[in-house]
């Protein structure tokens, strides 16, 4: 049964890092299209004021940021494993904390460097387009002009970090870390993605990493798994017949009860919302709140805790 319900755009390149998941998992899924900037208002009812992309839905539970989302289908989905086949049984997921570690550098400064270079290097971008994701990823302060002086570092930064694993692809390996694909790749594959296609010198950038260039052909080869067009009114229709599944659990080391009244925002200050919910889980990995919405009824939003303010109302 077909029961993952994915908000994305295909623009996105943080929704293209799950597609991937989504591949090397061979997963059926609805594919829902979002609009690539706010008002979006058939996914607010679902996230109560998160506005990033991607966002997976389950019936009456929802999971934001792409962290939260791999990590829901690693646990729902546990084989194949994206943290390496060859872990799986004795020591199943023996990496997975290296890989999440080291998703928090490529989520985080190299995507920083990717976002310079598209923003900085384009030559025209949508009515909107360019003030939206300056404030969101540069903060209240953004200037186009800055960023485009930032350009050739942000390339010289690239170029060494990519080296590494043209570096490690080179020794004859499929995969970054092994021979089968994971977290790591979905990461990489994703930067390369996005600035091969909305870089115009991303391919003569990547033509100095063959052996990336092969690896990129792989990636691709393993696809997106079997998606399903469904519109946002029937996703709303979905959660609103939903209960949803989350079984409340606080950490014993955590400060907060359950049904304590929280305010949730991603960390920096890219002017995200607040959502505000009472706490279902809380951990050291997971946030998730109660809310209940006009359109849809009781929900429960996931977050990642690593990356996220969680503070009591
Ligand atoms: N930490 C988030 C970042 C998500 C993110 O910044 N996504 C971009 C799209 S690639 C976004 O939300 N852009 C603004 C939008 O879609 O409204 C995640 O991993 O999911």
């Amino acid at each position: 049964m077909k029961q993952i319900l994915f908000h994305h755009y295909p623009q996105s390149p943080v929704a293209e890092k799950v597609r991937v998941v989504l591949g090397i998992k061979s997963l059926d899924w609805y594919s829902v299209e979002i609009p690539r900037l706010p008002p979006k208002p058939d996914l607010m009812p679902l996230t109560g004021g998160y506005r990033r992309t991607p966002v997976m839905q389950i019936g009456a539970d929802i999971y934001c940021d792409s962290q939260c989302i791999i990590q829901e289908l690693e646990n729902r989905f546990p084989v194949p494993s994206v943290h390496g086949r060859e872990y799986e049984g004795s020591q199943a997921g023996g990496q997975a904390g290296l890989e999440w570690g080291i998703s928090r550098w490529m989520a985080g400064p190299m995507f920083t460097h990717g976002i310079t270079v598209v923003l900085g290097a384009a030559e025209s971008l949508p009515a909107g387009f360019a003030e939206d994701r300056g404030r969101l990823y540069f903060g209240p302060s953004f200037d186009l002009t800055q960023v485009q002086t930032e350009v050739a570092h942000s390339v010289a930064q690239l170029n060494g970090q990519f080296a590494w694993f043209e570096e490690t692809l080179s020794r004859g390996q499929s995969f970054i870390m092994g021979n089968n694909p994971g977290l790591i790749d979905a990461l990489a594959y994703h930067l390369v993605w996005f600035l091969r296609g909305r870089w115009s010198d991303g391919p003569l950038f990547f033509a100095r990493f063959p052996a990336l260039c092969e690896w990129e052909k792989r990636v691709r080869e393993i696809g997106h798994g079997r998606s399903t067009e469904i519109d946002s009114a029937e996703a709303l229709t979905i959660a609103a017949n939903a209960v949803p599944q989350t079984q409340e659990g606080v950490g014993p080391t955590e400060s907060l009860s359950p049904a304590d009244l929280v305010d949730v925002q991603p960390e920096g200050d890219g002017g995200d919302p607040i959502v505000r919910g009472a706490v279902v889980v809380l951990n050291r990995s997971r946030i998730a709140i109660a809310r209940t919405d006009e359109r849809v009824g009781d929900v429960v939003v996931h977050f990642p805790r690593i990356g996220y303010r969680v503070t009591a109302v």
